[in-house]
């Protein structure tokens, strides 16, 4: 084994030692109870508080709980556990649980990977489940973060019991709230999946930076470090709050531990009835809760504004609150551990007694610590690890006394960095406990690991052991890091081999799915089934690459005999699982898989020569040398015959049940059938069957491919596969592409040295031009007989997939065979020597068809991609030599925008996605001067997710400057990039007119600056006399030195000055791009304060009606009657009218309401006239997205589109502002109303599921819609007659 690891440089060198590979257990000090330890019945009170007690009004003061003594290492062992429902679940359900049965009131707003805790309580709410109190939860979506925290602060006020969940950017915006709640030590908990925090580039991964940045808000603050933690020290938190009247944040690792489904067997669920007596003991507690609440019948004032006098007496008053803490909530441990048996500590120390070399952690990277001390007690190292679950308030006390005072060496580990701090917060606080308890040891160093979810394991954390090890004291590295490899400051711990740290018997299981094919469900419900069976444990956790829809996902499955504490990524797997062909040609998959694993791939292979064809070098190697058993599938074609299309997960799931012996399969079987009931029931009996016939027929086609004896020995050949990726097309950098995105996209970014990226996290522009995700099954073919070259097809692609193509005779010489053209129509005699084509990029093509069917003439056939990709392959390398002919054409047309490059291409969008198609029309209309504000959601995850970068340029260089602040913030952002455009440009002018005053520079130059001054301000007419002055720049010779302001006194300073600045002679034009999250909710303020101030921004809002982003929550853009996330119910609200409210509140806002699919012109017009607008311009366009549920599949959403505007459901207006107030003009584009509101509801899942699940409410929601609708077409109809009336608004 470790041979081979060496051979194949995969894994470093294993650990030696007689034990180093078995699974060791450690001989761990007994669970003792502390002494000291406060008595629980003294720190829980018991007693019941008088009737109408009022503390404020009688003068009494809200008294703090006395404070523990801190303990001495010794504990009793815990009490016996009682019995409770076991279940597999995930740290969100699992902590969500808790907070519903013993809160009355949540705020709730979506952030990943929080949501699902406000998915869940939502859900509950909504099926009226009871909490402990007999209550239903009141759940409430807020617009934002902010107004979650403000509204939780409100209830708390009023005395209620709220809670929230949330973390990173969402956490940030609660602190000035977080302040006030701990400021008037009110009872609540804040559950956090902890989670990176956007800097130099978005994360929704996992770390504590979130946490850390509230550290010093006066919140207690508790850690869990596995699921079954965030069970119970949910339920430590919350019964610690209502005792110490101390808001508390019980924090969980994101992803790691928020979304690992785990089925050990320790996850036990507590019932409510085992909570319920520990909530009935803080009746008193509760009853001071009320007692304290604003209430007019016993008033009092809070919030004050304090002078000098009093402002930090009154802080320092709170101290003995704070100070009890610590006490407080190791008695709500010792009672939490009375009723599950499971006992947990502030400070849990596990290693040996004696120990030498302590590490401090908290989190779920306690848990290879762990590992790695039980692997290294095996060769005899007294070692030991310290769990923190209490982090704030910091008990000193309680540090020292679970330290073991043999402790010499000792390395405290941040899941965080503080840039220019003097070491990270756990490592401070540590050493600062230490040095003021004058406790002496001889060394502490400080480590960072697992920042955004970079995998922490075993293997590391024995590196960390090791360095703390080092014979010599002073060769201990301080302020490193583990599990990257810094070449650039060289903070970098080397690590080894992975040690076998599982329990015996534990299988371990890797399947790489692509996004939209069903493995990760089918893996969850897998490890359902497992783990439902006695005796077993199972584990699962799920790693994503960024594509919204057909990326890959890898899922990470492990199951056993034995409880499986293993917070890493499976890299031994015993069975791997290839669910896409092409995933075999394309990855590096048999690098997690040990020798002689079964191998699984969905593919038609029947011999070992097709599965070699398709075989990669690095492949072969493995092969080679792991002689795994190989299996083929063909899970397409059964898919395909049971009416499934793509999703294969059901067809490779029965095979995995049949290949892993998991399970007899004459009780998979059932199981398997059992779960497809469950999760396809509410969509039919006929998909339940076909689910059905899809298992029934998956081992028929099952293959084993044996390995030919003797093979292996010449593996240096490159597979076909390889070479098919190979083909590129790039435009960008060669050696980023090669060197950063091409690791990235093969899933090996993991391995990437420090010196490789940028600091400040910039990416080059049109990355995805080499990603070649090849994952259409269909690709649209051409008939040049049919086709009358609308450009049509290419105008609706989401992914600028399809584009035509022109191409003079002469050019035609060198081209493929394939490459058939047809001479060009219309466009007088200046196209007469072209000729025209349609072209496919078949291994960007995503297969959505929606060119298919937007084509009005019949000439797109959907045709197996397999022949496309050959045929077409070629023709498209061809395409891309051929120069653009764009400027043939007017780009404010249809057709004419088709003409000009996309600079928006191959972007991770769902296939179908109705965002992408507005956003690609833009970079043809204005791309080569755009910069696009855009804030967070789809749109900046499609567009801007590392190290896809869907954003490129043109010939010259020339494309969108791009960039994502935040969420919340995007139109003040934009609004700060338009102001800074503007400021310097004002200079730039300034220079101009010096410049022509002075004489300076040539006759040339003058002249053209004179024609540039007049049309500097305008996008359309400016290019040429831009052009005129930048080559006369040239032309004056010398280059200027980049001076900030130009001197207007001196004609040549003026010109130095316009020569460092001619990227801004063109007028850029300022684009602010997001979602309707963003526009109607989080940045409506922003949104309207920038439209309010008259500056000449644009303003796209991509309205799919929903937060698509994170799953389809509700938002105020969200109609009548839909279901979306966090309106389980359906909506009863009606859709915000924000065109409208726009219109009546700014009058010189340029506002549209458009869709593109139905009625291509009108956006066209939008667009153009939003742009020349010089003024703020709002245009809100109808997108289709993937979670409307759209029946007929997203290839038909157009059809959808257009009944949605025929029926008056999305209306097509434009309002040009007049300069005079009052004169606008508004244009009803969709004038007429067709069919009713019902022909449009029911093509659409959101709608339907209210109609089935619900009739009474949904015909009801729906009656008041069309209500909504007819009344709101009268308005606009009203309003386009008004404008009719007005002179025609002044030229632009
Ligand atoms: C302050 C903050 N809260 C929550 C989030 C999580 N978040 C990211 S995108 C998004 C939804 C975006 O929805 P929308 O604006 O409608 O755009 P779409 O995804 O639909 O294009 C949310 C809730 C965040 N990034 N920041
Ligand atoms: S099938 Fe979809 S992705 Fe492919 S070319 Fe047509 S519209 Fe574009
Ligand atoms: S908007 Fe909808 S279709 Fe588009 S990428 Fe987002 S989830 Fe997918």
């Amino acid at each position: 084994m470790q041979a081979l690891s060496e051979a194949l440089s995969l894994r470093g060198n294993t650990r030696a030692g007689p034990l180093a590979r078995g699974y060791r257990q450690l001989a761990v000090a007994p669970l003792q109870r502390r002494r000291g330890a406060l008595p629980v019945r003294a720190a829980l009170p018991s007693e019941p508080a008088p009737q109408g007690r009022q503390p404020e009004q009688r003068g009494e003061r809200l008294q703090p709980k006395a404070v523990a003594a801190p303990p001495s290492r010794a504990s009793p062992p815990p009490p016996a556990a009682k019995a409770t429902k076991q279940g597999p679940l995930d740290g969100n359900e699992a902590t969500a649980r808790i907070a519903y049965a013993v809160s009355d009131v949540a705020f709730i707003y979506p952030i990943t990977p929080a949501t699902p805790m406000g998915e869940f309580v939502d859900q509950w709410a909504s099926d009226k489940r009871k909490n402990i109190y007999g209550n239903v939860m009141s759940v409430t979506e807020m617009e934002s973060e902010a107004g979650v925290a403000g509204a939780l602060h409100g209830a708390l006020a009023a005395g209620a019991l709220a809670t929230t969940f949330t973390c990173s950017q969402g956490l940030l915006l609660t602190i000035p709230n977080m302040y006030k709640i701990a400021g008037e030590l009110m009872p609540c908990v804040l559950h956090v999946s902890a989670r990176a925090l956007a800097g130099h580039a978005l994360s929704i991964f996992g770390d504590h930076q979130d946490v850390m940045a509230v550290r010093q808000t006066g919140w207690s603050m508790v850690s869990s470090h596995s699921v079954q933690e965030a069970q119970d020290l949910a339920l430590v938190a919350h019964l610690a709050t209502l005792a110490g009247s101390v808001p508390i944040v019980h924090f969980f690792d994101g992803f790691r531990t928020s979304h690992e489904i785990n089925k050990a067997s320790m996850i036990e669920m507590i019932d409510n009835e085992l909570i319920k007596p520990l909530l009935d003991e803080l009746a008193p507690a509760i009853a001071a809760h009320h007692a304290r609440a604003l209430n007019p019948s016993h008033p009092h004032q809070r919030g004050t504004a304090q002078g000098p006098d009093v402002y930090m007496q009154s802080i320092e008053a709170a101290n003995p609150f704070h100070k009890a803490m610590p006490g407080i909530v190791q008695a709500a441990m010792d009672k939490v551990a009375a009723v599950t048996g499971r006992q947990y500590r502030l400070f849990d120390y596990v290693g040996h007694p004696q120990a030498e070399h302590v590490v401090v952690a908290m989190g779920s990277g306690v848990q290879p610590l762990e590992a790695a001390v039980r692997h290294l007690s095996g060769e005899g190292k007294k070692v030991g690890v310290l769990k923190v679950h209490l982090f704030r308030p910091w008990s000193a006390e309680h540090l020292l006394a679970a330290l073991p005072a043999s402790a010499r060496r000792i390395c405290v580990l941040d899941r965080t960095k503080e840039h220019g701090s003097g070491g990270e917060p756990l490592l401070v606080d540590v050493s600062a406990s230490l040095q003021r308890a004058r406790r002496n040891v001889d060394v502490i160093v400080g480590g960072r690991y697992g920042l955004g979810s970079k995998d922490f394991t075993p293997a590391m954390a024995l590196a960390v052991y090791d360095n703390l090890m080092r014979p010599n004291i002073d060769d201990i590295q301080d302020s490193f890091t583990v599990g990257i490899v810094d070449d650039v400051t060289f903070s970098s711990l080397p690590y080894g081999g992975e040690p076998e740290v599982l329990p015996a018997g534990t299988t371990e299981c890797l399947f790489w799915g692509m996004g939209s094919d069903g493995t990760v469900g089918a893996n969850k419900e897998a490890v359902k089934i497992i783990a439902s069976q006695e005796g077993m444990n199972a584990q699962a956790y799920f790693s994503y690459d960024a594509h919204k829809s057909g990326g890959v996902t890898v899922s990470h499955l492990r199951f056993g005999p034995h409880s499986i504490a293993a917070p890493w990524l499976v890299d031994m797997a015993h069975y791997v699982g290839v669910h896409q062909a092409t995933y075999w040609s394309k990855f590096d998959v048999l690098a997690g898989l040990r020798p002689g694993g079964t191998v699984l791939i969905n593919a038609p292979w029947k011999t070992f020569e097709d599965v070699e064809a398709a075989m990669p070098a690095k492949t072969k190697t493995r092969v080679a040398a792991l002689r795994p058993k190989l299996y083929c599938l063909d899970a397409g074609a059964v898919a395909a015959e049971a009416g499934l299309g793509r999703r294969v997960n059901m067809v490779m799931q029965a095979a995995f049940f049949a290949l892993s012996g998991v399970m007899d399969m004459s009780e998979a079987i059932p199981l398997l059938k059992e779960s497809i009931k469950k999760a396809y029931g509410k969509k039919g009996e006929k998909v339940v069957n076909m689910n059905f016939a899809a298992v029934d027929k998956a081992l028929e086609h099952l293959v084993e491919i044996p390995i030919p004896q003797g093979w292996g020995k010449d593996v240096d050949r490159v597979g076909l596969g390889e070479q098919a990726a190979a083909r590129t097309g790039s435009r960008t950098a060669a050696e980023f592409l090669e060197n950063v995105v091409r690791p990235m996209l093969n899933m090996e970014g993991d391995k990437l040295p420090v010196s490789v990226f940028a600091p400040g996290g910039f990416f080059p522009p049109g990355t995805t031009v080499i990603e070649k995700r090849s994952i259409a099954s269909k690709i649209p073919a051409w008939n040049s007989a049919n086709c009358t070259q609308c450009n049509i097809c290419a105008f609706v692609c989401p992914h600028a997939a399809i584009r035509p193509a022109l191409a003079k005779a002469e050019e035609l010489a060198g081209a493929p065979g394939g490459f058939s053209t047809v001479p060009v129509r219309g466009g007088g005699p200046a196209l007469k020597e072209y000729q025209y084509r349609v072209q496919v990029s078949p291994m960007d093509c995503t297969g959505c068809e929606l060119c298919v069917h937007a084509c009005p003439d019949n000439a797109l056939t959907s045709t197996p991609a397999a022949a496309m990709l050959e045929a077409e392959a070629p023709n498209w390398d061809y395409f891309l030599q051929l120069p653009s002919r764009g400027e043939l054409f007017d780009k404010a047309t249809v057709r004419g925008s088709q003409f000009q490059q996309p600079l928006l291409e191959f972007s991770g969008a769902c296939e179908g996605c109705g965002e992408t198609p507005y956003v690609k029309l833009l970079t043809q209309m204005f791309g080569s001067r755009m910069v696009v504000a855009n804030a967070t959601g789809c749109s900046s995850i499609w567009g801007g997710s590392a190290p896809s970068n869907p954003w490129t340029i043109n010939a010259e260089g020339k494309g969108p400057a791009w960039a994502n602040s935040l969420f919340e913030d995007n139109a003040q952002f934009g609004f700060g990039i338009q102001l800074g455009i503007k400021q310097r440009r004002d200079a730039l002018t300034a220079a101009a007119r010096v410049v022509i005053q002075e004489g300076a520079g040539t006759p040339a130059l003058r002249a053209a600056l004179e024609e540039w001054l007049p049309v500097r301000d305008s996008g359309a007419l400016v290019a040429i006399a831009a052009k005129a002055v930048q080559e006369a720049l040239a032309e004056c010779g010398g280059r200027g030195a980049g001076l900030a302001a130009p001197t207007t006194a001196s004609g040549e300073g003026a010109l130095a000055f316009l020569q460092s600045n001619t990227d801004l002679l063109d007028k850029p034009s300022v684009w602010i791009v997001g979602g309707d999250g963003w526009a109607y909710d989080i940045g409506f303020a922003g949104l309207d304060h920038v439209l309010s101030t008259g500056e000449d921004v644009n303003i796209l809002v991509l309205d799919t009606e929903e937060y698509s982003n994170t799953g389809g929550q509700k938002s105020k853009s969200s109609p009548l009657g839909s279901v979306v996330k966090f309106a389980a119910g359906g909506k009863t609200r009606p859709k915000k009218e924000l065109a409208l409210a726009i219109m009546q509140c700014y009058p010189d806002v340029y506002v549209a309401s458009v869709s593109l699919d139905a009625n291509y012109n009108q956006v066209v017009k939008a667009l153009s006239e939003a742009e020349a607008h010089r003024g703020p311009s709002l245009v809100i366009a109808y997108a289709p997205c993937a979670m409307h549920g759209i029946a007929e599949g997203m290839g038909e959403s157009a059809k959808d589109a257009k009944v949605a505007v025929e029926t008056g459901y999305w209306p097509l207006f434009r309002f040009q502002p007049a300069e005079k107030e009052g004169q606008g003009k508004l244009t009803l584009d969709s004038k007429r109303i067709k069919g009713e509101l019902a022909d449009f509801l029911k093509m659409e899942n959101r709608f339907v599921v209210l109609q089935r699940k619900d009739p009474e409410a949904a015909s009801r929601l729906a009656e008041e819609a069309q209500e909504h609708i007819l009344l709101r077409h009268e308005r606009l109809k009203r309003m386009a007659e008004e404008g009719k009336k007005q002179p025609p608004p002044a030229e632009q």
